[in-house]
C-alpha cells in the first residue's frame, strides 16, 4: 500500500458537526447506531468517504431515507456515497463482536467473557472499527452518546462528556446518556461497560467549577487507586498554577485495564488507563512505580490542553500533542521531585531508547513526512526527542516568555486542530522572536554531533570556545543541514566556581550562559577571564545531542569532584565510564582511564554531602544499551563483558564500604514513600550491586532476606533480581517465593517475568522458552509479551544475541503467532530487531534471515512496515 505523505494533505471534504451515538452494548454483539449531522466543505460533487473496518453494516438511511445498495459503495477500508447534498443526517447501524477483537483497538473486551467488562481504543485509527467516520484527527465533532445494557451484566455505563441522564428501559435494560459540549476529534472517543467498583473525590477547579474525580477498577483493584488519585489533584492543581489552565467539564473518569496496547490514553474526560500505570501501593509497588503512576496520571490531564482542547491536524504533527506533553510531565515530576534526578532520567530514556532509534533503520524525524502505519510513530523520537525541541524552545524563550507564548497558543489554537508551525508562530509572535529555525529540528531525523574545543589566550585574557555540529545521513535523509543548538554553559577555577563570563559587547557579566550554535560551525569568545580550569558544556543537557569536547580522563574526573550542576556532574561521571569502557572493549584492561574512574567515583562514597538517589546514580557506568552504540561492530556479548569488567572493578575497590553502607541504609527502613526514604532506597539497591560482585556469598544471603522480608517491594525486587542475575545459589527458591505470593496479581508477576527474562547468561533462552510455555504466560495480553519477550530481546545482550541464533528463533517464533492477535503488539516487540546489521557477522547472518523469513510471513500492515523498513 501506498504511505500516506505529509505534503498531500487536504483539509477534509466533509464536516461533521454533531456525531449522535448509541449502543446496544453485549460482549459477543454490540449494535451501534450512528448518525451524523454533515456539512459539504469541499467542492461540490466530491462523494462523501467514511472510514470503515471489519464493520457489519445492518442499515444506512440519508436524511431519514433508507439508502438503495446501488446509492453507496462499501469496501474494506469504508463507505462511499457519490450522491450527496451539501448537507444531511446519515444514520449507520453497523454490528460488531467485541469478544473476538484481539488487537485491542476498537470495542473490545477486557477480561473474560463471565467476567470482564468492554471498553475502546481509538487512538490513532481505532474509531473506524466502531461505526463509518471521517477518522482524521482534524474532523472535530460534538457528541452525545447513548448506552444500553443488561445492568446485571454492565452496572456501570461511561462515555465522554458530562452525565446527560440515566434510567431503565421497559425491557429492563439500563440506559446512560453523556454529552460533551467540547468539539472532539474522533480519537478521543471512548466507552466503558461493566461491572467496576468507583473511588471517588471532589475538586474545585480555580475557576470555581465543582468536579467529581472518579477512578474506576475492578474490585480487587480498586483499593490500590489512592495514589494515582492524590497524583491527579496534584496534576490538575499544577497545571492551573503552571498553565493558568483549568479543568473543562463536571466529572473527571479514568478506567483501569490489564488489558491495553500502550500505557493510557487521554480520551476526552474518560482517560483509560493501564492498570500498570495506575495501580500503586506499598506493599507491591516500587518507588519507580509510584513515579511512573504519577507520571503518567499526569501526562494524560495535561493532554486535556494540550492533544484536546488544542488538538493536531493530521498524525504527521503527532509531536505537538506528544513531545509538548511529555514535556509538560518532565516539568511537573520535577516539581513534585528533584529537578536532578528527573533530568538524569530523562536523558537516560533518550540514550537507551531514543538515540538508537535515531541512529538505525527506523530513524525518521520528530515530524515524519511520510507513514504506512501510524501506530507505528509512537516512538521515542516523536515522544522523547519531540519534548527535548519543546525544552529548547522553552529554554530560547525563557520562563515568562515561555508562558506569554503558550498563553497565545492556547488563545490563538483553542478548539482546533493545529501544526507544528502553528505552533512555533504562537510562541515566537507572542515574544517577538523568530523561531523558524527550529523547524529543521522537527524535519530531520538523526541525533546530531557537536563538537567542542576551547582555548585560552593568556595574553589577551580570552578564552574562545569552537563549536562543530555534524548530523551522519539516515534513511531516506542522505544530507543535513546545521540546527540551532543551544549549550548552556559555565567556564569553572580551579576550585571548581564559575568564572564570570563577559562577552566582547560587554554585558553584565554572568556565571553561567547559553550560546546557539547555529551553523555548521561558530566561535564564541569570552573576554577579560582567568584561565578555567575546565569548561561545563551542555548543561542541563541543553540539546538533544552527543557531545564530543575531548576531555581526557583527568578533566573529567576534576568535574564529577567539583561541579557544582548535579547534572553535569553525573555527565562527568558516565563520560569518564565510557572512556574506561572503550579501553576495556580494546583488550587495554590496566588503562589509566579505568583506574581514574574507579578510584574518582569510590571517593564519593566518603562525601556524605552527595545525595544517596544522586550517590547511586554517580556509581553506575551507563546503561549497556548506550555502550552498546560505542561497539562497531557490534558484538553484544563483548559489551556485556566489557560493562561487567567496569563493575567488577568498582565492586573491589569499595566492597566493604559498599557493605557497610547497605547496612545503614537498610536499617531503619520502614517502607515510608518520601523522597528521602526513596532517595535512600535507590542507593542501598546499588550497594547491593556492588557488594553482590565485590563478596557474592555474603552478599547473597542478605540479599535473600531482603527479597523475602524487605518492607518494600523496591528492595525485594532489586535483592530478586540481584540473586537470578548473579545465579546465586537462592535465585531458584526466592523466585519460587515470590510467584507463589503474587500469584493473582498480573502486575507483580510481570516483573517476576522481566527479571527471569533478562538473565544475564546464554541458558536465559531456555528458561525464557519454558516461560512462554507456562500456563501464566499469556500471548494475548500485551503486559505480559513486553514484561517477558519485550524485554527479553531488548534487553538481554547475553542470551537474545546467543551467538547460536536461539534467542533468535525465539522470538521469531512468537512474532509469527502475535502478528495474527494483535499487530501492535507485535510491531513494537519487532522493533528490537532494528540493530540486525550492525551486529558482528556471525549473529547479524543469523538474525538478518530472521528478520527476512518474518518480512515474508508478516500479515498485519504494522508489522510489515517495520520488517521492511528494518531491511531497507
Ligand atoms: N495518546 C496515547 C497513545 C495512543 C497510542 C495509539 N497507538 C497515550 C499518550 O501518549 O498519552
Ligand atoms: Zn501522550
Amino acid at each position: 500500500e501506498l504511505p500516506v505523505l505529509l505534503r498531500e494533505y487536504r483539509p477534509p471534504a466533509w464536516r461533521v458537526d454533531h456525531v449522535d451515538l448509541e449502543f446496544d452494548l453485549g460482549i459477543h454483539r454490540t449494535r451501534v447506531d450512528a448518525r451524523l449531522t454533515l456539512r459539504r466543505a469541499g467542492p461540490a460533487g466530491e462523494p462523501l468517504f467514511l472510514d470503515g473496518e471489519g464493520l457489519r453494516l445492518v442499515s444506512i438511511a440519508l436524511d431519514g431515507r433508507p439508502l438503495d445498495v446501488t446509492e453507496y459503495r462499501l469496501d474494506e477500508h469504508g463507505l462511499t456515497i457519490a450522491q450527496m447534498p451539501d448537507g444531511a443526517v446519515l444514520h449507520t447501524c453497523v454490528e460488531l463482536d467485541p469478544s473476538t477483537n484481539s488487537a485491542l483497538q476498537g470495542l473490545y473486551l477486557s477480561g473474560t467473557p463471565e467476567h470482564g467488562f468492554l471498553l475502546t481504543q481509538c487512538e490513532a485509527e481505532g474509531f473506524r472499527r466502531i461505526t463509518f467516520f471521517p477518522d482524521r484527527p482534524d474532523v472535530l465533532a460534538r457528541y452525545t452518546t447513548t448506552l444500553r445494557a443488561d445492568p446485571a451484566r454492565f452496572p456501570i455505563l461511561l462515555a465522554n462528556g458530562n452525565p446527560a441522564g440515566t434510567g431503565l428501559l421497559d425491557d429492563g435494560r439500563l440506559w446512560a446518556r453523556w454529552d460533551d459540549p467540547h468539539p472532539k476529534p474522533c480519537y478521543l472517543f471512548a466507552l466503558v461497560a461493566g461491572r467496576l467498583e468507583v473511588l471517588e473525590r471532589a475538586f474545585v477547579t480555580a475557576e470555581g467549577r465543582a468536579v467529581t474525580l472518579r477512578i474506576y477498577a475492578e474490585a480487587d483493584a480498586i483499593d490500590r487507586c489512592g495514589y494515582a488519585m492524590d497524583a491527579l489533584e496534584r496534576a490538575m492543581r499544577w497545571d492551573e498554577e503552571h498553565y493558568g489552565r483549568c479543568y473543562d467539564l463536571d466529572v473527571f473518569h479514568i478506567v483501569a485495564t490489564h488489558d491495553f496496547n500502550m500505557g493510557a490514553m487521554e480520551n476526552k474526560g474518560l482517560n483509560i488507563f493501564n492498570a500498570k500505570y495506575l495501580l500503586a501501593d506499598p506493599a507491591r509497588s516500587t518507588d519507580d512505580d509510584y513515579r511512573h503512576v504519577e507520571a503518567i496520571v499526569a501526562h494524560e490531564y495535561f493532554h486535556n490542553w494540550t492533544g484536546n482542547r488544542v488538538t493536531c491536524r493530521d498524525w504527521f504533527q503527532l509531536s505537538l500533542k506528544e513531545g509538548l506533553t511529555v514535556f509538560r510531565e518532565q516539568q511537573f515530576s520535577a516539581d513534585m521531585g528533584s529537578h536532578v534526578l528527573k533530568r538524569i532520567e530523562d536523558v537516560q530514556l533518550l540514550r537507551r531508547a531514543q538515540f538508537p532509534e535515531d541512529a538505525g533503520p527506523l530513524a525518521h524525524p520528530v515530524r515524519p513526512d511520510r507513514y504506512s502505519a501510524i501506530d507505528n510513530f509512537y516512538t521515542a523520537t516523536v515522544y522523547d526527542k519531540g519534548a527535548e525541541l519543546v525544552r529548547m524552545l522553552a529554554g530560547r524563550l525563557g520562563p515568562a516568555g515561555w508562558r506569554r507564548g503558550m498563553d497565545e497558543y492556547f488563545a490563538r489554537h483553542d478548539g482546533e486542530a493545529a501544526t507544528v508551525e502553528d505552533f512555533l508562530a504562537a510562541l515566537g509572535e507572542a515574544n517577538e522572536v523568530d523561531l523558524r529555525g527550529y523547524l529543521v529540528w522537527y524535519a530531520q531525523a538523526g541525533t546530531p554531533q557537536l563538537l567542542a574545543s576551547g582555548r585560552y589566550d593568556a595574553a589577551h585574557r580570552t578564552y574562545t570556545l569552537e563549536l562543530r555540529q555534524h548530523t551522519a545521513p539516515t534513511p531516506g535523509q542522505d544530507v543535513k543541514q546545521p540546527l540551532p543548538v543551544p549549550v548552556r554553559l559555565a567556564l569553572l577555577d580551579a576550585g571548581g566556581q564559575p568564572l564570570p563570563l563577559r562577552g566582547a559587547s560587554a554585558q553584565a557579566a554572568v556565571s553561567e550562559c547559553v550560546v546557539e550554535l547555529r551553523d555548521a560551525q561558530a566561535a564564541f569568545t569570552f573576554v577579560d577571564i582567568d584561565r578555567p580550569r575546565a569548561a561545563s558544556l551542555l548543561r542541563g543537557f541543553s540539546a538533544p545531542v552527543r557531545v564530543e569536547a575531548g576531555f581526557g580522563a583527568d578533566d573529567l574526573a576534576f568535574l564529577v569532584r567539583h561541579e557544582s550542576d548535579g547534572f553535569n556532574r553525573w555527565e562527568a561521571a558516565q563520560q569518564l565510564a565510557r572512556l574506561a569502557f572503550d579501553r576495556v572493549l580494546a583488550g587495554d584492561l590496566r588503562a589509566a582511564e579505568i583506574g581514574v574512574w574507579v578510584s574518582t567515583v569510590s571517593a564519593l562514597l566518603d562525601d556524605n554531602r552527595v545525595e544517596p538517589a544522586l550517590l547511586a546514580e554517580l556509581l553506575t557506568p551507563p546503561d549497556a544499551l548506550e555502550l552498546a552504540e560505542r561497539c562497531e561492530p557490534f558484538d553484544p556479548a563483548a559489551v556485556y563483558r566489557a560493562r561487567e569488567f567496569l563493575e567488577k572493578s568498582l565492586a573491589q575497590v569499595t566492597g566493604a564500604r559498599v557493605a557497610a553502607r547497605h547496612g545503614q541504609l537498610v536499617e531503619a527502613e520502614q517502607g515510608a514513600l518520601d523522597g528521602a526514604s526513596q532517595s535512600r532506597r535507590r542507593l542501598a539497591g546499588r550497594c547491593l550491586g556492588l557488594w553482590m560482585r565485590a563478596d557474592p556469598t555474603a552478599a547473597a544471603e542478605v540479599a535473600a532476606r531482603r527479597a523475602a522480608q524487605a518492607p518494600n517491594m523496591t528492595e525485594r525486587l532489586a535483592a530478586l533480581t540481584l540473586l537470578a542475575h548473579h545465579g546465586a545459589p537462592q535465585a531458584e527458591a526466592a523466585l519460587g517465593d515470590f510467584a507463589a505470593r503474587y500469584a493473582d496479581d498480573p502486575i507483580t508477576l510481570d516483573k517476576w517475568f522481566a527479571l527471569q527474562a533478562q538473565i544475564p547468561a546464554e541458558a536465559a533462552v531456555e528458561r525464557v522458552a519454558a516461560l512462554r510455555a507456562d500456563s501464566r504466560f499469556n500471548l494475548r495480553n500485551p503486559n505480559r509479551v513486553y514484561a517477558l519477550l519485550r524485554a527479553f530481546a531488548a534487553r538481554n545482550l547475553v542470551a537474545f544475541h546467543r551467538p547460536d541464533g536461539a534467542g533468535y528463533a525465539l522470538i521469531e517464533d512468537c512474532l509469527v503467532e502475535l502478528d495474527a492477535i494483535n499487530p501492535t503488539t507485535a510491531s513494537r516487540l519487532a522493533a528490537t530487531l532494528k540493530d540486525w546489521k550492525r551486529l558482528e557477522p556471525t549473529r547479524r547472518v543469523l538474525l538478518q534471515a530472521s528478520v527476512e523469513r518474518l518480512a515474508a510471513a508478516a500479515t498485519s500492515p504494522d508489522l510489515a512496515d517495520i520488517l521492511r523498513r528494518t531491511l531497507a
